[in-house]
């Protein structure tokens, strides 16, 4: 099953692609960014995930798990988006409905199929006054800090390694700026979102710490406490990694004309920005200009990761009577997918039913995961993501950082440059990939004293 490639010391020992996937599942962790190291090709990308990752980012969707089932559904957002956020079976009520007694089942099937189709995942949300079971509105004082921390333990442990970013808190600031009056404000006092933060790090440091929130995408009061609270936290080494902007928009509140700037005075704190829950209410070219400025603006914003729309169909909106997401109810896709793809650099197939979106090109795109560590090395896996149209070859690049050695591979064919540094890989048997289908292929790093995350080259189809 694995080809030994014998670069430097050997590990000490190779295990199977079955022990690996198990480990995989409770051991190790996205690559610096949270995500993934993504390249593009030459070639316009013809998905929304395939045309975001060749700009450096991901584009998400939230997903439902009872719709999984529908294949309409499951096709869409296969094809489509390369990161998924759990509408709502991460919630507290969800998770842990009775004190202690968790239930992951429903997540924990959003979060396989994200991993089976290499797409990456957004935790949302571990401590939110919305959602939260009786239970814990009913304890006082240490109580709900013990209620807090291990809710937070239990759940991020549970995912270790498999979730590129957390909401670690989410919503806790009034439109005024004041605190929120939740039993956690009442009980634990101002300190208790820099607690969620710790006990955050603590149980996964691998995810990045997020906090998110609503009606903070342009400057106001409520961006201001939000800033000025990150704005401490940094200064005070409070582990605090990103800040998710909502983005709910419609003509109450439409995309404010500050949002760039309001993005980027939080990038210049030191934070990752992720636009984390889109929907516009509209329709036609307004909604479309809408979401392409939207776009625009992440693009804009180099500390701006990843968008997450609220959804994969106008269906099952929350606010299905503004039809605010990319596919309509008949999962056609709409003016603003257009725009979508086409300010990420897209092109596809226009307008269109559920079909395999556009092109005649070959492309694909390429992403990175850490998938297991021990002392001494790491296992990475590539997966290798086909564009709207099926492949039949295709090669990238894996770059380590000497004194790294690759050790082993598997599922590919490598070749090495002369400093064995680079290697290139291409399939070894089967290389054909469906349009927006997936393969994967597996390596060994020896570390020796240097983690760093290998960095991957362009994906090139044929
Ligand atoms: O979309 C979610 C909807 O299905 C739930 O009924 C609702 C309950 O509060 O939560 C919605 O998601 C919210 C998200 O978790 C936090 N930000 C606001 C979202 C829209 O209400």
């Amino acid at each position: 099953m694995i080809s030994r490639i014998l670069r430097g010391r050997e590990p000490r020992h190779v295990r199977s692609r079955a022990r690996t996937a198990l480990v995989a599942a409770t051991v190790g962790s996205f690559v610096a960014a949270g995500l993934v190291a993504t390249a593009g090709t030459a070639d316009a990308q013809s998905t929304l995930g395939a045309a975001a990752s060749a700009q450096g980012r991901y584009f998400g969707a939230a997903v439902a798990n009872n719709r999984l089932g529908e294949s309409d559904y499951v096709n869409t957002l296969n094809r489509e988006f390369n990161s998924v956020t759990a509408e709502n079976e991460m919630k507290w009520d969800a998770l842990e409905p009775s004190r202690n007694s968790f239930s992951f089942g429903s997540a924990d099937r959003i979060v396989d199929h994200a991993r089976g189709q290499g797409m990456s995942v957004r935790g949302h949300t571990l401590v939110w006054h919305s959602q939260l079971p009786g239970w814990v509105g009913s304890l006082s004082g240490d109580q709900v800090r013990s209620a807090m921390n291990n809710h937070i333990t239990t759940v991020m442990q549970h995912w270790r390694g498999q979730i590129h970013s957390w909401d670690v808190v989410n919503e806790a600031f009034e439109e005024n700026g004041s605190r929120r009056n939740s039993v956690f404000q009442r009980e634990l006092g101002n300190g208790y979102i820099e607690e969620a933060f710790r006990t955050a790090r603590a149980a996964d440091s691998s995810a990045k710490l997020c906090y998110n929130d609503y009606n903070t995408d342009g400057q106001n009061a409520k961006s201001d406490a939000v800033y000025e609270m990150v704005r401490d936290f940094k200064s005070r080494g409070v582990p605090i990694d990103c800040v998710g902007f909502q983005s709910h928009f419609n003509s109450n509140s439409p995309v404010p004309s500050d949002y760039r700037q309001n993005l980027q005075r939080f990038a210049a704190l030191g934070v990752d920005v992720q636009i984390t829950e889109l929907d516009i209410e509209g329709s036609g070219t307004a909604q479309a200009n809408s979401y392409r400025s939207v776009v625009e603006t992440c693009l804009a914003v180099s500390r701006c990761t990843g968008i997450t729309v609220w959804g994969v169909t106008d269906k099952y909106s929350w606010r299905s009577a503004g039809t605010p997401l990319l596919f309509d109810g008949n999962y056609n896709k709409k003016p603003a997918y257009d725009a979508v793809l086409s300010a990420l650099g897209g092109s596809g197939g226009g307008n269109g039913g559920g079909g395999g979106g556009g092109g005649g090109n070959a492309s694909c795109t390429v992403s990175y995961e850490q998938t297991d560590r021990w002392d001494d090395r790491f296992n990475g896996r590539v997966t290798v993501r086909a564009g709207g149209s099926a492949i039949s070859g295709w090669s990238t690049t894996v770059t380590v950082q000497s004194p790294q050695k690759i050790s082993a591979t598997w599922n590919g064919s490598p070749t090495w440059d002369s400093s064995g540094d680079v290697m290139t890989m291409r399939p070894n048997g089967n290389a054909s990939i469906s349009a927006g289908g997936t393969t994967s292929f597996g390596f060994t790093v020896m570390a020796n004293g240097n983690w760093s995350a290998p960095t991957l080259g362009s994906c090139t189809a044929s």
